[in-house]
């Protein structure tokens, strides 16, 4: 079996005014991914500067900040076996329009400037953004009922 994993999750400003934060958490744990923190945060601009570090100097870069602060977000940790590329999975393509029609932002979003989520892109990235927005009594180490059903 692949290493347990853990990453993070935003479910974006869009998301929650479209009121599609609880289809979207539904569709991590369908999947099996447990979730082992989760928040709903105002992201403000220092946070969102230091989140998105890796994009500043790009085009798109003051619009992503100003979108990602626009209102409140669902934050969380996902964690499985392979939980970072199976979460990218369910994301889909960052363009919405080429995301697999399966995924969150093929199903639901029309445009890369409101995708609805993100997820850590890798292991560095996962650690890196998890201890930006959370505490480590912030994440719960726990099992559930039907884990032996999904990871054996
Ligand atoms: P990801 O969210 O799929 O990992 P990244 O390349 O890390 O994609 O970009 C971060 C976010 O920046 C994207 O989710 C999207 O909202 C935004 N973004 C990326 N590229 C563009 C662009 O070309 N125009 C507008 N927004 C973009
Ligand atoms: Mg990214």
């Amino acid at each position: 079996m692949a290493d347990n994993e853990r990453t993070l999750i935003i479910v974006k400003p869009d998301g929650v005014q479209r009121a599609l934060a609880g289809p979207i958490l539904t569709r991590f744990e369908q999947k099996g991914l447990r979730i082992v923190a989760l928040k709903l945060m105002h992201i403000d601009r220092s946070l969102a500067e230091r989140h998105y570090a890796v994009h500043q100097g790009k085009p798109f870069y003051e619009g992503l900040v100003q979108f990602i602060t626009s209102g409140p977000s669902v934050v969380g940790v996902l964690e499985g076996p392979d939980a970072i590329q199976a979460t990218r999975n369910i994301m889909g393509a960052t363009n919405p329009v080429t995301a697999d029609p399966g995924s969150i932002r093929g199903t639901y979003a029309l445009t890369i400037g409101q995708n609805l989520i993100h997820g850590s892109d890798g292991p560095d990235t996962a650690r890196t953004e998890i201890d930006l927005f959370f505490q480590p009594d912030e994440i719960l180490s726990y099992s559930r009922a039907g884990d032996q059903w999904v990871t054996g």
